[in-house]
């Protein structure tokens, strides 16, 4: 059985104030109301990372994320985090790929690639994010592109180390537009993905993948794009900013 996940991206938002009290009353919610069954993870900027560990450590279902790592374990780049930091404070997944950090950082599916391996080498959990663009999605073959970042950036990973990865696709149309991918869209591509991945691996471990969907998704859409088949939780922009709703989110199972 594969794992339900919903992960908050908080992406550069919230003062430090703010980010407790938000990290403190999602801790508290997802104790209270949300299923063992789902696991409910936020990623925060990486200045209250260390802080926040602390908060979910006592809710078995709740884990950090960072939103980015540098692929390397160490050295002279300056303003980079690695992955052996955070682990060291006690982060459990790495958001990598997010097309934000693809357009204005020029992350490659080749970068992408190292910081994969890196995470898994440290024991951090990647949500690779993969999806593509409006202009892709109007042409043909834009399947087919969705699945090709996988095979460039994960399919030289060992059966073990892949079944360690979640999937979040995110197509780009729908990051912070309001406009969400329908559930039959995103279904298609999630079929797809999970085909494209037992070619390479086999169905099985297929079958345990976890696939995400992100792109303003939120309490109103969630229950009809979780209730698909091949949709396994979901990748929260802006409504993971609001406590109430995100952790809502995570009870639309
Ligand atoms: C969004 O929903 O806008 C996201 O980018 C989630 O990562």
């Amino acid at each position: 059985m594969r794992k339900k996940i919903v992960a908050g991206n908080w992406k550069m938002n919230k003062t430090a104030e703010e980010a407790l009290i938000l990290a403190s009353e999602v801790a508290n919610m997802v104790k209270d109301e949300v299923s063992t069954d789902v696991t409910v993870v936020i990623a925060s900027p990486s200045l209250y990372l260390s802080t926040l560990t602390k908060y979910a450590e006592p809710v078995v279902n709740l884990g950090i994320s960072a939103q980015n790592c540098h692929q390397k374990a160490s050295g002279a780049y300056t303003g980079e985090i690695s992955a052996p930091m955070l682990k060291s404070i006690g982060v459990e997944y790495v958001i990598l790929g997010h097309s934000e950090r693809r357009q204005y950082f020029g992350e490659t599916n080749e970068q992408l690639a190292e910081k994969v391996n890196i995470s898994l080498e440290n024991g951090l959990t990647p949500i690779f994010c993969c999806g593509e663009s409006l202009e892709q999605r109007n042409a043909p073959g834009y399947l087919e592109f969705v699945a090709s970042q996988l095979t460039d950036s994960l399919f030289h990973l060992s059966v073990e180390d892949f079944g360690k990865v979640v999937i979040a696709y995110e197509p780009i149309w729908a990051i912070g537009t309001g406009v969400t991918a329908s559930s039959e869209q995103a279904q298609e591509m999630h079929a797809f993905l999970r085909a494209h991945i037992a070619t390479k691996y086999g169905q099985e471990v297929a079958d345990n993948t976890s696939i995400l969907y992100g792109g303003s998704c939120n309490e109103k859409n969630a229950p009809e794009l979780f209730a698909r088949e091949d949709i396994d939780g979901g990748l929260i922009g802006g409504a993971s900013l609001k406590s109430r709703e995100f952790v809502n989110i995570a009870k639309s199972f």
